[in-house]
């Protein structure tokens, strides 16, 4: 049976499961802030076919007056619709974004840095660590638009040749400039083309000790950008590859030390070492750190003075290649449980983070210098995507490993760290208790 009233109405009245809508959406794809009375719903039915922003291939979108009971939009042809967009850029906008408060994380780095392998190590385990350690449901949001990445979860983790040395460049492809990863939007006689967002639903299990799971629940919006993003002149109204920074609550930025010619003379004394992969390139890494803060800075209005006040991770990425430079190994997570609360413990992380700041300082002082120039609140994190068993095929010569193989090291710390510090309540920080008498 139809109805002819607003689903806002609907929830008002009671007469469907009632969801607190938030007072703004934000689009994960444009960026653009909209109240939830503007959002479109994409029709079902294949005769209504032909979206003047998307192309006569998408599905129309449109501003329902028609809802069933349970609050679903009707469409021109009598077909229940499930899905919402972007009233700017009509693009996907699932539902729970309706509810939820986006938590934008931008993740940035030179071209070959190790950004993807981060990211799917980085996802692969929050799956697991996110409900088992901390209490939290971490799911897709939007199953579609994290296809890739799930792909690339799959390539490194249920990859079916297990024992088989497999080069690193067979795991995961460089991230493209253009394709499959971009969404294509016309605006009249202009192009644009939006990366698209990986999303992840968030919430508090029953029992999470923050309170009240709806004001917890997030959902999660990372990139994977190419590193050519990050150099000057690659952002542009035609291609805006990188405005999620400016939404970004917190950025992550991956340092490679095996792409500096200082730090690589020091790799390949320890175990992971591999001499052809470090060949291939050298890059003045500070550049994209600085390109970024330029950016921010323009799109969020800082002046140059004013320092940017969210925290800010630089991420050593390949520390298989370089782990004899640090005194301690890093196989376990620097969690802590205090009775029923598990977090991060903030005192390793802090103490890690001073060790590796003096190693840059030592070997690449630039990056501190940058980095120090632009924020405030700045950690240093050590990551291996891949873990400490990384060996050179005999065939080939390449860098390969065995899925079997990969033990990623500390790869869901920095997301953790950032979200403990924007979000205690959801993800604690943990000190230890003072001992009395
Ligand atoms: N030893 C080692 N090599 C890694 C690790 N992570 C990535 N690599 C290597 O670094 C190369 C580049 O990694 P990617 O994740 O594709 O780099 P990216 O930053 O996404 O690069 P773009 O997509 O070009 O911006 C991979 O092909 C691997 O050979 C790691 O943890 N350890
Ligand atoms: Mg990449």
């Amino acid at each position: 049976m139809a109805i002819a009233v607003s689903h806002y109405d609907q929830i008002a009245a009671g007469t469907s499961v009632p969801a607190k809508l938030l007072g703004q959406i934000t689009c994960p794809h444009c960026w653009e802030r909209f109240a939830p009375e503007q959002i479109l719903w994409i029709s079902e039915h294949i005769d209504l076919l032909g979206d003047p922003r998307l192309g006569p291939e998408s599905q129309q979108r449109f501003l329902p007056s028609r809802y069933t009971l349970e609050g679903d939009a009707i469409d021109a042809k009598g077909m229940t619709c499930r899905n919402t967009a972007c009233p700017k850029c009509h693009l996907p906008v699932p539902r729970c974004m309706m509810e939820m408060e986006p938590l934008f994380l931008s993740i940035l780095g030179a071209p070959a840095s190790g950004k993807s392998y981060f990211l799917t190590a980085m996802t692969w385990q929050l799956r697991r660590t996110l409900p088992l350690r901390f209490g939290i449901d971490f799911t897709d949001a939007d199953p579609v638009s994290n296809r890739a990445l799930n792909d690339c979860e799959e390539s490194l983790f249920l990859n079916p040749e297990q024992a088989e040395v497999i080069p690193l460049g067979g795991l995961i492809r460089k991230t493209e400039l253009q394709g499959e990863l971009y969404d294509t939007v016309t605006y009249g006689q202009q192009t644009v083309s939006y990366p698209r967002p990986f999303l992840f639903a968030m919430q508090p299990q029953e029992g999470h000790p923050g309170g009240d799971p709806a004001r917890l629940s997030r959902v999660l919006c990372l990139y994977d950008n190419a590193g050519e993003h990050f150099q000057p002149g690659q952002d542009s109204a035609s291609s805006p590859v990188t405005r999620h920074l400016s939404r970004s609550q917190a950025v992550l930025f991956l340092f490679d030390p095996t792409q500096d010619l200082r730090f690589r003379e020091l790799c390949g004394s320890g175990t992971g070492g591999s001499a052809v992969q470090r060949a291939a390139r050298l890059s003045r890494q500070e550049t994209i750190l600085s390109e970024a803060a330029a950016r921010i800075r323009r799109h969020a209005n800082l002046s140059q003075n004013a320092k940017f006040d969210r925290p800010v991770v630089v991420i050593l990425s390949k520390l298989d290649e370089w782990i004899h430079l640090l005194g301690s190994d890093a196989a376990d997570d620097p969690w802590r449980s205090q009775g029923n609360l598990t977090g991060v413990d903030v005192e390793w992380i802090e103490r890690r983070s001073a060790e590796l700041r003096t190693l840059l300082m030592k070997h690449s002082p630039e990056i501190v210098t940058a980095v120090q120039a632009f924020a405030r609140d700045v950690t240093y994190i050590a990551v291996s995507s891949l873990g400490p068993r990384v060996e050179v095929n005999a065939g080939q010569g390449l860098p390969g490993i065995r899925p079997r193989d990969i033990q990623p090291r500390w790869v869901t710390v920095p997301v953790l760290y950032a979200i403990s510090r924007v979000l205690p309540a959801l993800v604690p920080r943990l000190v230890r208790r003072e001992k009395r008498g």
